[in-house]
Formats: C-alpha cells, sequence, structure tokens
C-alpha cells in the first residue's frame, strides 16, 4: 500500500505550515509587464513600480528551486479578449483614468491578451508544461479552469506568489480558501503599490488563527525544498 510521505513543517505563522510537495503547487499571479515595468499600465496609473519590482528576485530564487525538485507550477495573467467581450463596463470605466483596459499604451493595448505588456516579465517566464491561466478578474478561480486543473493534479496546498498583495494575491487566496485549498503566502515574494497594505494585506491572511492561510518568508519554503530528493528521470 502506497503511504504519504509525512509533510514537512515550514516556518510560517500563525504556525507551521505542513508542506506536502507531491500535493502542493507553486501559483504565481500576474507577473506582467504592464504591472511592473517602468512605463506599463501601472506606472501610468501613479504608482511606484519599484514595489513590485523587489519581488522579481525572490519569485525568481522560488521558482528555480520549485522547478529543480519537479513539483508543479502554475501561473496567472490578468487581462481580456481582444474584442473586450469579458470586461465589464464597471471594470473599464472605474477610477475615470484617461488611458483604461483596452486603450493603446507603452506596451500594445492594456490587459488584453496578446500584447506585449499583458505577458510575463522575462525573468519568470513559464516554461512550456508550465499552465498559464488567463483571467478576467481578480481572482484566479473566477470565470476560468484553475479549480479544475488543480482537482486533476491532485492539489490541495498552494504557495500563492506575486502582486498585487491586497488585489489579485488576496483575492485568490480567499478564493482557494472556500473551494478547500491551504494556501501559504512568502511575504518577500508579494508585492503592492502601497506599503501600508503590503502590511495589511499579509495581515489580514494570516489574523484569527490563519483565516485565509499562512504567511512566511520565501527562506523557509527554500530550506524545505532543500531536503527534497530531485525528481526521478
Ligand atoms: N494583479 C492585480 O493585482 N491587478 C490589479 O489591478 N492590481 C492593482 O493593485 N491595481
Amino acid at each position: 500500500m502506497k503511504t504519504m510521505p509525512s509533510p514537512l513543517a515550514i516556518d510560517a505563522e500563525p504556525y507551521p505550515f505542513e508542506f506536502q510537495p507531491e500535493s502542493c503547487a507553486l501559483l504565481i499571479i500576474d507577473m506582467q509587464r504592464d504591472f511592473l515595468e517602468p512605463g506599463g499600465f501601472g506606472e501610468i496609473l501613479g504608482n511606484d513600480v519599484s514595489q513590485l519590482r523587489r519581488t522579481i528576485e525572490p519569485n525568481k530564487k522560488l521558482l528555480a528551486s520549485w522547478r529543480k525538485k519537479g513539483l508543479k507550477v502554475l501561473h496567472t495573467r490578468e487581462g481580456h479578449r481582444p474584442d473586450l467581450s469579458d470586461l465589464p463596463a464597471a471594470k473599464k470605466i472605474r477610477g475615470r483614468s484617461a488611458t483604461c483596459i483596452g486603450d493603446a499604451g507603452p506596451m500594445g493595448r492594456i490587459l488584453v491578451r496578446g500584447e506585449a505588456g499583458h505577458d510575463i516579465i522575462p525573468e519568470l517566464y513559464p516554461l512550456s508544461i508550465e499552465p498559464v491561466i488567463d483571467k478576467p478578474g481578480k481572482g484566479a478561480f473566477f470565470a476560468t479552469d484553475l479549480h479544475a486543473l488543480l482537482q486533476n493534479l491532485g492539489i490541495r496546498q498552494l504557495v500563492v506568489t506575486g502582486v498585487t498583495t491586497e488585489v489579485c494575491v488576496n483575492t485568490t487566496v480567499r478564493e482557494a480558501n472556500d473551494r478547500g485549498y491551504d494556501c501559504l503566502v512568502p511575504s518577500d515574494c508579494v508585492g503592492s503599490y502601497f506599503p501600508e497594505f503590503q502590511e495589511m494585506g499579509l495581515k489580514m491572511i494570516k489574523a484569527q488563527g490563519g483565516i485565509f492561510g499562512w504567511v512566511s518568508h520565501s527562506q523557509a519554503i527554500l530550506s524545505a525544498l532543500e531536503t527534497l530528493n530531485p525528481p526521478k528521470s
């Protein structure tokens, strides 16, 4: 009879996360050029992209280690069909910005699938074997097949990284929590344009005994990964 290996305890708040590598996926949220690169949509809206760019190096290290151990990786991108038929009018006009989703931007049409700015930054570019979930909303489960993919892969734990902490990361963690997944969020691998939202966005996840999940530093995850054997070829 096949028995599950005992979980590895990862140092986290509010208490250690019981990591089951074979049923845990790394889910990288919206590390897209339009949110992170100077001159992109995020910066046009007046945001300080350096607050997000500091997450690139820790994500690179975590992704490299995750891949080396042969564990599952999925990526998401926020964006819309070129005809904008999946863009609610409320989302398009919200903010009353002169430039909005679907308009021409410095890296093509803003948050439109197939445009350069919509794609994932080169530093974290997905491998061909890594599913990319194109999502029209903030949460990665809304109007996507993410839940079906995770179920088919036997995944029940997620390490969630990416941007922004209080918007798409938090929404996705809440959606995942309601669907029965345990989520661990490495604080240095998620970023917000607003330092106060970074702090509170993480506190909201781990408060009340881990109401939505766990928060750690990526080093604690890297240390646990180091103890794993490499994949059988
Ligand atoms: N990916 C994501 O968080 N989308 C956003 O629009 N975030 C903002 O913080 N605006």
